[in-house]
């Protein structure tokens, strides 16, 4: 049985990045299906408070943050890669933009015009979690018109950078930059077919996204959420890897909390055990999960002494 759990629901975006990436690999996988919404009372014991979707587990390893979980999944299964060298630096950035730029006017868009469509209390609690009130259905639906031409001023650049005839976004080789900038996309339809049209303009897109929904999602196990914290109870954590801290660092093996910087800003405690250049990692215990290790990536995360 693969060792490799992922915590998810179905029309995360996020998480389907990460379905991908365990398709492309060709991995085997336990699905842990979590709440959607707040609270997540068999995820928060894993990860001392993260309940962002999605989490990957290793035993009494866990990953938060899809920056970190495809790297990981890179560490563990290095071919086929989705890191290859020569594009690293280009799918950084081209990640970036679309994560960070792309995808959240993308949200308010397809979200304000599916109304009908989102699960009850979905917004309330996504408003909760960035500190906003919660909105009533005509500030939903200005929030999408609003937002509908920052889409459109930008997916015509995903088309123009594949518009030389490349098969994959950021070089000659599928990368993680493509899985970053397909997520948002695959956002559009993955309620309703009610905004397809905006990306029917576009071919080498409409070709691309088959080129990656192909990857499919690797062969995947229904896994009840309690045997996931039974598994972490009876597992010890990884070794951590040798830390490169940085003189700024809280120092390792002290108090730490470390919580995203942009939003679901739920603190984790734990002990420092490593401090990498890109991976921050603490040791924390649960009563009903035992001693666990929760890591993050450094970009996006806020370390310092508890
Ligand atoms: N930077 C994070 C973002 C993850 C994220 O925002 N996921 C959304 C779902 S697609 C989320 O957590 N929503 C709130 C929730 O699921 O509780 C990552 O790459 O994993």
């Amino acid at each position: 049985m693969s060792d490799l759990i992922l915590h998810h629901y179905d029309f995360s975006n996020f998480a389907e990045k990460v379905r991908l990436a365990l398709g492309f690999k060709g991995l085997a996988w336990q699905s842990v299906i979590i709440p959607p919404i707040a609270p997540k009372p068999d995820l928060v014991p894993l990860t001392g408070g993260y309940r962002r979707t999605p989490v990957l587990q290793a035993g009494a390893d866990l990953y938060c943050d899809t920056r970190l979980i495809v790297r990981e999944l890179e560490r563990r299964a290095p071919s086929p890669t989705l890191f290859p060298p020569a594009q690293s630096a280009t799918a950084d950035a081209i990640a970036y933009w679309a994560e960070n730029r792309l995808m959240r006017p993308i949200t308010l868009y397809v979200s304000g015009m599916n109304l009908d469509h989102l699960p009850a209390g979905l917004q309330a609690d996504r408003s909760v979690m960035r500190g906003l009130p919660p909105p009533d259905e005509a500030t939903m639906r200005r929030a999408a018109l609003r937002n509908a031409p920052l889409v459109r001023a930008q997916i015509p650049a995903i088309e123009s950078m594949l518009s030389d005839g490349r098969e994959w976004i950021a070089g000659p080789a599928p990368c993680v930059a493509d899985l970053a900038v397909y997520h948002p996309l695959w956002f559009f339809t993955a309620r309703t077919d009610r905004l397809a049209h905006e990306l029917a303009p576009y071919p080498f897109i409409a070709a691309w996204m088959a080129r990656i929904r192909a990857f499919g999602h690797g062969v995947s196990t229904p896994m009840a959420p309690e045997r996931a914290l039974e598994i972490a109870r009876n597992a010890q954590p990884l070794a951590p890897e040798p830390s490169t801290p940085w003189p700024e660092d809280p120092p390792l093996g002290s108090d730490v909390r470390i919580r995203a910087d942009d939003y679901g800003r739920d603190v984790v405690n734990g002990e420092l055990v490593h401090a990498g250049t890109d991976e921050i990692a603490v040791r924390r215990k649960d009563p009903r999960v035992g001693t666990v290790v929760v890591h993050f990536p450094r970009l996006g995360y806020d370390l310092r002494a508890a």
